[in-house]
């Protein structure tokens, strides 16, 4: 049987309940002012892009452990990747990571996603390690490197990056560098800020029309002690000592512990630079454990920034959403098919804030009313909306039990015997 076949038989058990549902949820919204349909649409609308590596499994700098039925090439990755969107419907969108899924043939690669209704959204370039047969090393950086030679090399791979992008039709690049110090005095933090500016203007002379390049920061690891593109503020400046086709990305795992992420989405959207993001969620660093699983709160209150843009049709507000994660302890299908329904789940709820009695309150200097405006709008279960535009784009109204009834990932385990090395891996 094909999935189509299992979201089928599963939707018709389900189908009853979730009427039933999604009708009390529609008569209580109704109450407060809110017509559940205007909801419905806009979860059919929304739209994440899944991460060509998160279908591996993923580790850590200890260990990895393979799962059954990993893919091998990233043609196994695109079928892992069309199970998750013909799951949840969110998902035709793929980030794709070179090398690790350099196509032999872009045109081929290109048309097997379009057969399956995917298409390619950014690409991400790895001068983070040091691949066979590369000629300089990377081991104490790469766009920032004290050697050009080395420098010349890592703007080489991301140039080479784009052109792949151009092909496939992606639509971003996106650039993030391990460079920094592991030790106090072991980089120039302005030389090395300048070297990466120089680099990444080359970079973005190579970017065709209509290319965006994202530009990622991190504060740590796997540098322990200096990153070059540390914080959103140096990843502002540069944006706009760039130009108009560079933007910041926001890795919600790539923050202080505590930080506003919020307030540092509010801030890129007021100024024009907000790239999107890399969701997942974390709790002690670059975790990369699933959106939504440690703090819903903080991505709600991401999406309540979002939300209010988009609603207000702030100009040029047009981010990109991504995952970014890494699942060592799941099967990535599952992880990535709940998270994507995790922020389909935010941005529903942030559509229910009642705008206008936030704002009063904040006029008003009404905290406790400010607080609730969210609150009502965040513990508000939505689960029915999230269904109902699942099942109406042909998804899975329960997908994991849906995935887990098809035996997808049996399946594959038979033809897809382990193989050595792998592309992803420790991310
Ligand atoms: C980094 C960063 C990048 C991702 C790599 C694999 O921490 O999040 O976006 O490409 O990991
Ligand atoms: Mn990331
Ligand atoms: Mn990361």
């Amino acid at each position: 049987m094909v999935i189509r076949e299992f979201v089928d038989e599963h939707n018709r058990k389900a189908l009853e309940f979730l009427h039933q549902d999604y009708d009390h949820l529609g008569r209580q919204l109704r109450r407060r002012g809110v017509e559940i349909e205007r909801l419905t649409e806009r979860a059919m609308a929304f739209r994440v892009a899944v991460p060509s590596w998160g279908v591996g499994t993923g580790g850590t700098r200890f260990a990895r452990f393979a799962g059954p039925g990993e893919p091998r090439s990233v043609f196994e990755k695109l079928d892992d990747c069309d199970v998750i969107h013909q799951m949840v419907r969110v998902t035709p969108g793929i980030s794709l990571h070179i090398p690790w899924d350099e196509p032999e043939s872009a045109d081929e690669l290109k048309a097997y996603a379009a057969a399956r209704g995917l298409f390619f959204d950014s690409m991400n370039s790895n001068t983070f390690q040091d691949q066979p047969g590369q000629r300089l090393s990377y081991k104490f950086g790469s766009l920032t490197h004290a050697d050009p030679a080395v420098r010349a090399q890592a703007v080489a791979h991301n140039v080479h990056c784009i052109e792949l992008g151009r092909k496939l039709g992606a639509r971003s690049h996106t650039v993030w560098i391990g460079d920094g110090g592991n030790f106090p005095g072991q980089v120039h933090f302005r030389r090395a800020l300048e070297r990466y500016l120089e680099s990444l203007r080359a970079v973005y002379a190579a970017l065709p029309d209509g290319f965006r390049m994202f530009i990622e920061h991190k504060l740590y690891e796997p540098a322990f002690y200096s990153t070059v593109l540390n914080d959103w503020g140096t990843s502002y400046y540069c944006t706009r000592e760039l130009g108009e086709k560079a933007f910041s990305l926001v890795d919600l795992g790539h923050h202080a512990p505590n930080v506003n992420i919020e307030m540092i989405v509010a801030r890129l959207v007021q100024l024009g630079k907000l790239a999107g993001f890399h969701f997942n969620d974390s709790k002690y660093g670059d975790d990369d454990l699933d959106a939504g699983s440690i703090k819903p709160f903080q991505l709600f209150l991401v999406f309540n920034e979002l939300v209010d843009a988009e609603l207000e049709g702030v100009p040029g507000f047009d981010p990109a959403y991504m995952l970014d994660q890494s699942h060592n302890v799941t099967d990535p299908i599952e992880s990535l098919m709940t998270s994507a329904i995790e922020l389909v789940r935010a941005y529903v709820q942030a559509h229910l804030v009642d705008r206008a009695a936030l704002r009063d309150a904040q006029e008003g200097h009404d905290a406790i009313q400010a607080l609730q405006a969210l609150k009502q709008a965040f513990t508000a279960d939505v689960a029915p909306i999230l269904a109902m535009a699942r099942h109406r784009a042909g998804g899975a109204i329960d997908p994991v039990a849906a995935y887990r009834a098809s035996g997808y990932r049996r399946r594959v385990a038979d033809e897809r015997p382990a193989a050595a090395g792998g592309g992803a891996g420790i991310v």
